[in-house]
């Protein structure tokens, strides 16, 4: 099982910090079995305006989960980015956990982490709902303010730029609690028992992920270093990747069209 080495690409010390606590979460409160990383994507290297641009990807799957995925990111000396997102297996109704830390220069500009949820009606299962209802509501000197596709993400989406040492530990320390929760609220989960149901979450994963996609700032970052081809497949079948409908329940309509 692989390990992410405390600053082993030389990151944002929150960065590093969160990277390890993930990793040590998941290992203490999932059971863990390999992912198949496509093996030309586990650990990438490209050149971004003359500065190399590195990416870790570190993978695995668990009964609930069909992937969890940490990737680390360095763009030159300037630019350190986490990326987390948890895709459950579409026969289980649970929200997708996703953090994303961008730090320039040093400083954190974005940290983001939610819960979000893929029903039809936008809503959290009871459990989750009730769980994160009961939290206190953190305050953050930066609050920032959503881009439009970010209509994905729940009531208690945290989006800051951390002004102080200390609103970067309280970043953290709501990370680890979101995925605490998540892990515990996770495990005692069954499946759904219907087709109907799995259904309505194939569509909700699809519409998070493609939401995801429209997040500019990423494709723009991957495609200068490795060209938009590669920037686009990478988007579609790394980081925000959604199960298939299968072929039987498509429109005709839209087999025809592709
Ligand atoms: N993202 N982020 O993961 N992104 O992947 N990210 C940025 O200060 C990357 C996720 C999110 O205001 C920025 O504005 C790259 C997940 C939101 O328009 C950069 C990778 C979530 C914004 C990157 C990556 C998520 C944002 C600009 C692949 C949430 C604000 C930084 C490794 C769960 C968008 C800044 C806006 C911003 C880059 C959210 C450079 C390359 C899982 C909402």
């Amino acid at each position: 099982m692989d390990h992410v080495h405390q600053n082993s690409l030389g990151q944002h010390p929150l960065i590093s910090q969160l990277a390890t606590k993930i990793q040590s979460i998941w290992q203490s409160q999932l059971t863990l079995y390999p992912y198949q990383t496509p093996t030309d994507l586990g650990y990438v290297e490209g050149t971004l305006e003359g500065e190399r641009l590195t990416i870790k990807n570190h993978c695995f799957q668990t009964v609930q989960f069909r992937k969890l995925h940490l990737e680390l990111a360095k763009v030159g000396q300037n630019l350190d980015i986490l990326h987390c997102v948890m895709f459950p297996r579409t026969e289980f109704d649970l929200p997708i956990f996703g953090a994303d830390i961008v730090a320039s220069r040093g400083q954190i500009s974005a940290a983001i982490v939610d819960l979000s949820p893929v029903s039809p009606n936008h809503t959290l299962p009871d459990k989750y709902q009730q769980t994160l209802d009961q939290l206190t509501v953190p305050q953050f000197d930066h609050p920032r303010a959503l881009p439009a596709w970010g209509n994905i993400f729940s009531d208690f989406c945290l989006f800051v730029r951390p002004t102080s040492h200390q609103e970067e530990i309280e970043f953290l320390t709501r990370v680890i609690l979101f995925l605490s929760i998540h892990c515990q609220l996770s495990n005692k989960t069954q499946p759904v028992q219907s087709i109907e149901q799995e259904a309505a979450i194939v569509a909700g994963q699809r519409h998070y992920c493609l939401q995801q996609q429209k997040n500019d700032n990423t494709r723009r970052i991957l495609a200068r270093a490795f060209g938009a081809q590669w920037a686009e497949r990478y988007l579609r079948t790394m980081l925000f990747d959604s199960v298939e409908v299968p072929v039987a329940e498509r429109s005709v309509t839209e087999c025809k069209g592709s």
